[in-house]
């Protein structure tokens, strides 16, 4: 075994200078950095990430605005109304619900409030009105905002820009080539472009993926060959282990193994040296050790509060203790 590991040849470590800010990654380089030995991929993460990257871990809280009924057939999504869950669509909450939310939110230590629509596209109207509300809303309590929505026109993006709006979260969610076998009612093109509509409009980008939805290696690096080839780099790139939903067609996909997750997030912090990367879905499946090992990859962030949008999250105080035993908060 030790003969074995010896005589694996590693790819040179890139130097930092070499490695910042590149925006020309090709699939084969990103595959060679994923598939290396697990110890040389973080050590190689945790170099960039001490050098580059904050080192506070941020928390964020989720709230879902808009619960269900989404007219996108996402395989992943147990809000679609394309798949038969236990979500049932509930109507949107009220501008005062989301504000005493995000209130909470910030009491409890988080910096940034993210607000999900299970929405196509935004459409102009009270809800979108209502929408502006809750981001000045979130933005004058010195929070962070982020919205979900689905697609949007300039116009909207200009208002949500008008009215504070920090971040915007798109997820490319997997690989060009992969992407029709997991959503057939938008294409990988229509996701881009409303990536750009975002950036013109000068508000930031949340922009990450999912594994474990039965994608090869070589999809795992596409999806980051083309986060890290966005120009300028998601400034929040949030990674999400699928949490197979009973009724999606992704319902009986096995568990992702900890150590590929360990391997995607230290990717990206390499390819996308001063992203926020976010451990997303997925953590309340992992040990305390393989979070930790997370944070070593350069994860610097994570969702706090006992629910995502609809499915499970870590107890705040399982966080909390996890945090204190590793010396992040005091
Ligand atoms: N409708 C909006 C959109 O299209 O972007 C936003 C809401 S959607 C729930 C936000 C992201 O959550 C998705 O892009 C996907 O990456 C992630 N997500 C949704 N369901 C998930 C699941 N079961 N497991 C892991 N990630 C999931
Ligand atoms: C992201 O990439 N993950 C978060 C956030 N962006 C909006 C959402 C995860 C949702 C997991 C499934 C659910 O709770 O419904
Ligand atoms: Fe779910 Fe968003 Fe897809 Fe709608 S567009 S099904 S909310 S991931």
């Amino acid at each position: 075994m030790i003969g074995k590991t010896a005589a694996y040849r590693s790819p040179p470590m890139p130097q930092a200078s070499q490695s910042v800010l590149r925006h020309d990654w090709t699939a084969a380089e990103i595959l060679d950095i994923l598939q290396q030995p697990l110890l040389d991929l973080v050590y190689q993460a945790q170099s960039l990430h001490r050098q580059h990257s904050a080192r506070d871990i941020q928390l964020a809280t989720l709230l879902s605005v808009k619960t269900g009924g989404c007219a996108e057939n996402c395989a992943y999504c147990p809000q679609s109304a394309h798949h038969d869950t236990r979500v049932t669509p509930e109507p949107v909450l009220s501008v005062e619900a989301v504000l005493t939310a995000a209130r909470a939110a910030k009491a409890n230590g988080s910096e940034r409030f993210c607000m999900g629509w299970a929405w196509r596209e935004i459409k102009d109207g009270k809800a979108f009105n209502e929408m502006l509300e809750m981001v000045a809303g979130v933005r004058q309590m010195g929070l962070e905002a982020c919205v979900t929505a689905g697609m949007l026109s300039d116009a909207q993006a200009e208002r949500l820009a008008a009215a504070g709006l920090t971040a915007y979260n798109h997820n490319l969610d997997t690989s060009p080539d992969y992407y029709d076998q997991i959503i057939t009612t938008r294409g990988y093109d229509d996701r881009l472009q409303t990536l750009e509509r975002v950036r013109r409009a000068g508000i930031t980008l949340c922009c990450g993926g999912i594994i474990g939805m039965g994608e090869t290696l070589l999809d795992r690096a596409k999806l980051l060959e083309t986060l890290a080839n966005l120009t300028p780099h998601p400034e929040s790139v949030p990674i999400n282990a699928l949490t197979a939903v009973a009724g999606t067609p992704l319902a009986d996909q096995p568990p992702v193994d900890p150590f590929d997750l360990v391997r995607i997030c230290a990717t990206a912090r390499i390819l996308m040296p001063s992203a926020r990367v976010r451990l997303s879905a997925g953590r309340s499946q992992l040990s305390r050790e393989a979070q930790v090992l997370c944070l070593m990859a350069g994860v610097n962030s994570i969702f706090y509060g006992e629910k995502l949008l609809t499915t499970e999250n870590p107890e705040q105080d399982a966080d909390q203790a996890l945090l204190a035993a590793i010396g992040a908060i005091g």
